[in-house]
């Protein structure tokens, strides 16, 4: 499929697929940018946030490597490959450490995965955080197997090589400062998922160094954040593991009602949510295109778009690929001259609908991880 799409040649290609007509690239169609801009990245945040490139270029089903948007909280590591190993130890018989070259030997797995960061849409300057590729490696539930898992084994944690300061109780006399690495965990059924990938690959080129080269865990159905980069060692445990990547910062506040009390709940952020976005507008001899993409944990059953005020309307929905990659929609449009709001909203296969602004659970949110509301964007038509 990528070659091909290579072969029919860059920017327009999404809208191909979106679309399902074949036109050539010469055949003046227009993209209409959005007139409401994301913020630019504030200076503060540069080195976090790299690649986020505007929706109208997101405009191929895969995400070419060099377009692909990167996260890095602590440092971006450049690693040796000749001395690189990736351990797994704890609660195991049989720890197991690995060279990348016997990584590379063991049964090679692949998966097309939508990944997105769980702040997407969640801050005015971060709203394209997200992008699909197709990811290689081995399988983390074989390479644990090997490793013979103990019985009153948890969970099991993930390291990246990048480090950087955390602080505790901040300003009390309590107050703990220390180094810690970037680490995630999973539950052990979770991470025993057979499309978890010990993974080397993306797009057919070895991991690029600011998406974790030389392997990085790829956990479809996650949050971004789950997809530990640079990874280093994998430790089995007997504990809860907790840190600022699971218990602190990447946590969702909401107020909910139980029994007429407002309560507020923190929940870690793990599972992607149900989401759509309007990814352009083009134009071809008078004719508008609207086209964008959907995702979620579940398969996509529908997207409808809603103009202005007016009513919801089904868009055409893309073949779909598998069943972690993003489906592209499209649907067709005759507006008149002016401003108009374009917005989506998801439907999965079991009817769970993407949620409106104004639902609870996006009102009542406190903190910007996990922002799934439906988006609407702004269009001015000549
Ligand atoms: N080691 C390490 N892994 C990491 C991160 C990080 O800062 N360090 N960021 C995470 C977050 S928050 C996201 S959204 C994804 C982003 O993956 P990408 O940089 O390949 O786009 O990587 C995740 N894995
Ligand atoms: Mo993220």
């Amino acid at each position: 499929m990528q070659r091909r799409e290579l072969l029919l040649g860059g920017t327009l290609m999404g809208i191909r697929l979106a679309s399902q007509s074949a036109f050539a690239q010469s055949s003046g169609v227009k993209i209409i940018p959005w007139s409401d801009q994301p913020a630019p990245v504030p200076p503060q945040a540069e080195n976090v946030i790299k690649d986020l490139i505007r929706w109208e270029d997101l405009d191929t089903q895969i995400t070419p490597n060099d377009k692909f948007f990167s996260i890095a909280h602590y440092n971006r590591p450049q690693i040796d490959p000749k001395t690189w190993r990736l351990d797994v130890s704890g609660e195991v018989s049989k720890p197991i450490s690995l060279t990348l070259d016997q990584l590379r030997a063991l049964p090679r797995h692949e998966v097309a995965y939508t990944l997105e960061c769980s702040g997407n849409n969640g801050l005015p300057f971060f709203q394209s955080a997200v992008g699909n590729a197709r990811w290689a490696g081995a399988s983390l539930a074989e390479t644990l197997k090997a490793a013979q898992i103990n019985s009153d084994a948890l969970e099991v944690v993930f390291y990246g090589t990048d480090q950087g300061g955390e602080v505790v109780r901040s300003g009390t006399p309590l107050e703990y400062k220390f180094t810690a690495n970037f680490a995630r965990s999973m539950a052990i059924t979770d991470a025993m998922n057979p499309a978890n990938l010990l993974c080397y690959e993306m797009n057919e080129a070895p991991l690029p160094a600011a998406n974790g080269f030389p392997c990085r865990l790829i956990a479809p159905g996650w949050y971004g954040v789950a997809n530990v980069k640079w990874l280093t060692r994998i430790e089995v445990t007997n504990q809860r593991f907790r840190n600022r990547f699971m218990g602190r910062d990447y946590v969702t506040i909401r107020e909910e009602q139980h029994n007429g009390k407002p309560v507020m709940v923190e929940t870690s952020v793990g599972r992607l949510l149900l989401k759509s976005a309007p990814a352009r507008i083009i134009e071809r001899g008078g004719q508008y295109e609207i086209q964008g993409m959907a995702w979620g944990p579940n398969p996509i059953g529908a997207v409808e778009v809603k103009i202005d005020s007016g009513d919801w309307t089904r868009a055409k929905l893309a073949a779909e690929k598998s069943q972690f990659e993003w489906r592209a929609w499209s649907l067709d449009w005759s507006p008149t001259p002016g401003e108009h709001a374009v917005t989506s909203r998801a439907i999965d296969t079991s009817g769970r609908v993407q949620p409106a602004p104004d639902d609870p659970v996006i009102a009542n949110k406190k903190t910007y991880w996990e922002s799934n509301g439906q988006i609407t964007r702004h269009v001015r038509i000549a």
